[in-house]
């Protein structure tokens, strides 16, 4: 079976799909991108206007259409089942072998404990104490990655993988919403590498249109997060 045939990613700017973007580029595999616009109720399908929950009973992004009617959700798997198309590329490492299970454990580390830990603070109904806590809470799970890029180029050694693309992109997210990451020189420096990757110019390119037609601002150039101009004048939940 040639499982490429008529791959669709349903994404939206900024979000959590940008990494699995950034992956398509970096991995070269041709999808057909459709864009959801999840700060509208109900989220809808930019080109079409569908309500997106027909098409993904979750409500999130990503989710890739695989197979006629086959829907592959969740951004560590999808990920994965790309780098899977392309055995051997240094953005997944082999099945069954530990280095496979280090980017396995980076991409659980995301989710869990970064991805979700700086949702609350996209969610206007989140009182402010609350979001405090999930401040914090960041702090110290960006304050772990620190620690660990200081001997490392990126999450898992000296290759760039998918991992990072997923982290990656939630770096773009905590400007938005005060979270100061001025103190984390390995971090900045970590991210100012991965932005300079062609995938990204290509993702910034790709997210462009749908980014305007959403009157979202796009990404900010460097996670120096306090700076006014970094934050956009309305921000509204993504992750
Ligand atoms: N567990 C999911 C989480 C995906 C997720 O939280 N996506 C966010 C964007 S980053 C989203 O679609 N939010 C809109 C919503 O849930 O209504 C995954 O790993 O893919």
């Amino acid at each position: 079976m040639n499982r490429e045939t008529a791959l669709t990613l349903y994404a939206s700017p900024l979000a959590c799909s940008g990494a699995v973007q950034l992956v398509m580029y970096e991995l070269g595999i041709p999808a057909e991108v459709e864009y959801v616009d999840i700060y509208q109720q109900p989220h809808v399908v930019l080109s079409t206007g569908a309500v997106y929950k027909d098409v993904n009973a979750k409500d999130s992004v990503p989710a890739l259409v695989i197979a006629p009617g086959e829907l592959l959700t969740e951004v560590g798997v999808i990920m994965q089942w790309l780098c899977d198309l392309r055995p051997g590329s240094s953005l997944l490492p082999s099945a069954g072998t530990n280095e496979r299970y280090r980017v396995m454990e980076w991409l659980s580390y995301g989710g869990s404990e970064v991805h979700k830990t700086i949702g609350p603070l996209f969610n206007p109904r989140m009182p402010e104490d609350g979001k405090a806590i999930h401040r914090l809470n960041l702090h110290r799970r960006v304050s772990y990655i620190e620690r660990h890029l200081e001997t490392s180029t990126f999450l898992t050694g000296p290759d760039f993988t998918i991992a990072d693309a997923y982290l990656f992109v939630m770096l773009g997210w905590p400007p938005y919403f005060k979270v100061d990451l001025e103190p984390y020189p390995n971090l900045r420096r970590y991210h100012d590498r991965i932005a300079a990757r062609r995938s990204f110019a290509r993702l910034k390119e790709a997210i462009a249109p749908a980014l305007s037609r959403m009157k979202l601002p796009l990404f900010p150039a460097s996670p120096r997060s306090d700076r006014d101009e970094a934050r956009p004048t309305n921000p509204r939940p993504v992750v």
